[in-house]
């Protein structure tokens, strides 16, 4: 055994040191099959303290190292790279203490799943505010690493405005701790929220401190058949002015729905077939949701009231990613544009994609004018259309990533959203905290 896994070895235990090509294939190849690494090995520590020791060891070694949770991000940044690195599983963080419900706060292990949060806030009689088809698997610590969105965004923001406090380990094994929850807490850099965001570069998350939200459990669902992207938009307004409140507005087309229904099995939704549709979650009295299905753009609308009805609605939007997946390797463009700026862009990218002689699905989160673009066509390592459509985004005044992250997938593109002055302070910012790069290298900077 060479000197470094005997170290970590000693760590964390050889159980929890994986080189088997067999084992840890589960940790180099991403979600989407488009990125796949290689592993000197994966080291799954079990306390903050085995994560200090294990970060402490690879910096000895100039090893650098890859964070990951629950393996579930779409731009490659959770993988390592062809050249090799040390994959840092933090999984077993799964420490998840009692509601602190006089603040609505929690603190979790950054193992925790997404779905494990939502339960036990709900158990407290609160909701944690992030949701995601991923809920399952994506954890507290890649959430925050990535600073997801989702399903809520419209309603409670994004990871960041639901962290109160961070700990993390940082390159060189040393330990930044605020779990505190003290929301009045004005004395200098906010170390939390610095490392939402920062996609493993900065530091290792292993706990966070959490805001609650009042459990306000959605009473409708409502999906709407639409000739086009500026109507989905338009009615998205329209519905979020209406009294009651808008938990969700999602967006999906025809293309990704004949997807999901072939994939799943599903039958159709409404009584005709539609070029757009879309979902909408609210809180709605009785007589709001009246207000809300009579509205005149609502030709052909399916609304849900019940728990059951609801999720079967859901379905044709949150099984789109799966369904792209079954259909192919798909490459993955999470853009955002500004509401008046929807349509043009959807029309422009029909044009791009005839160039390129590739397919887009195009659905997502329309009420905060983030848009998923998923191409299907170009081969994995074809950045082509890549190029494409994050230059087509910032040329309508959008941004490249909405949700997801830059990862390795965009880090040679981020100048697009990115001035020089503002790469220049993150690059110095990252320099500070990891002088010698050995934090996820490749992701968010190019090399
Ligand atoms: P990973 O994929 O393991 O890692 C993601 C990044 O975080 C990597 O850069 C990694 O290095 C870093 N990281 C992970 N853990 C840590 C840690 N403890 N410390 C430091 N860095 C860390 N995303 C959205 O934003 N909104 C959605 O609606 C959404 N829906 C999805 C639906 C599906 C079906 C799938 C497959 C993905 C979806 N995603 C969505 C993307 C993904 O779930 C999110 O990016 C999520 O935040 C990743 O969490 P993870 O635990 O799987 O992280
Ligand atoms: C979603 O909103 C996720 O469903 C995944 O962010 C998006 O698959 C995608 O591109
Ligand atoms: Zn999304």
């Amino acid at each position: 055994m060479d000197a470094l896994l005997a170290e970590l070895t000693a760590v964390v235990g050889a159980e929890h040191v994986l080189t088997d090509p067999d084992v840890t294939a589960g940790y180099t190849t991403d979600w989407t099959r488009r990125f796949r690494g290689v592993a000197r090995c994966v080291v799954r520590p079990g306390d903050t303290g085995e994560v200090a020791g294990a970060l402490l060891a690879c910096a000895r070694h100039g090893q650098p190292v890859v964070p990951q949770g629950g393996n579930t991000g779409l731009v490659g940044g959770g993988v390592p790279p062809a050249g090799g690195a040390v994959v840092l599983s933090a999984r077993r963080l799964r420490t998840l203490d009692p509601v602190d419900t006089l603040a609505a706060q929690v603190t979790a292990g950054a193992g925790v799943t997404i779905s494990g949060l939502r339960a036990h806030a709900a158990a407290a009689g609160l909701e944690y505010g992030v949701d995601l088809a991923a809920r399952d698997s994506a954890t507290v610590g890649g959430t925050i690493a990535t600073n997801a969105g989702g399903i809520q965004t419209l309603r409670y923001g994004p990871t960041r405005a639901q962290l109160l406090g961070l700990e993390a380990v940082l390159a060189d094994g040393t330990v930044v701790s605020r779990l505190g929850g003290i929301q009045a807490d004005n004395t200098g850099y906010d170390l939390a929220q610095l490392l939402a965001g920062s996609e493993g570069t900065l530091g290792v998350i292993t706990a966070a401190r959490l805001r609650l939200r009042p459990a306000s459990p959605p009473t409708l669902t409502l999906l709407a058949g639409l000739p086009g992207i500026e109507a989905a938009a338009a009615l998205a307004a329209q519905v979020s002015s209406l009294p009651g409140e808008v938990r969700a507005a999602e967006y999906f087309e025809a293309a990704g729905l004949a997807l999901v229904r072939a994939h799943a099995g599903l039958p159709a939704p409404l009584t005709q077939d539609h070029p757009a549709y879309l979902l909408v979650d609210a809180a709605a009295s009785e007589d709001d949701a009246e207000r809300m299905v009579a509205l005149p753009d609502l030709r052909d609308a399916a609304v849900a009231m019940d728990a059951q009805a609801r999720a079967r609605l859901w379905a044709y939007r949150e099984r789109h990613t799966e369904s792209i997946s079954a259909a192919g390797i798909p490459h993955k463009l999470d853009v955002a544009l500004p509401a008046a700026r929807l349509a043009a862009f959807r029309v422009a990218l029909d044009e791009v994609m005839a160039k390129l002689d590739a397919r887009a699905i195009v659905f997502g989160h329309i009420g905060v004018g983030n848009l998923h673009v998923n191409v299907l066509g170009p081969g994995p390592h074809d950045d082509s259309a890549d190029d494409a459509v994050l230059r087509l985004a910032a040329e309508h005044g959008g941004t490249i990533s909405a949700e997801h992250g830059i990862g390795r997938a965009k880090a040679s593109l981020l100048h697009l959203s990115r001035s020089a002055a503002e790469i220049a302070a993150m690059r110095a910012v990252k320099h500070a905290l990891d002088p010698a790069g050995l934090l996820n290298p490749g992701v968010l900077f190019v090399p």
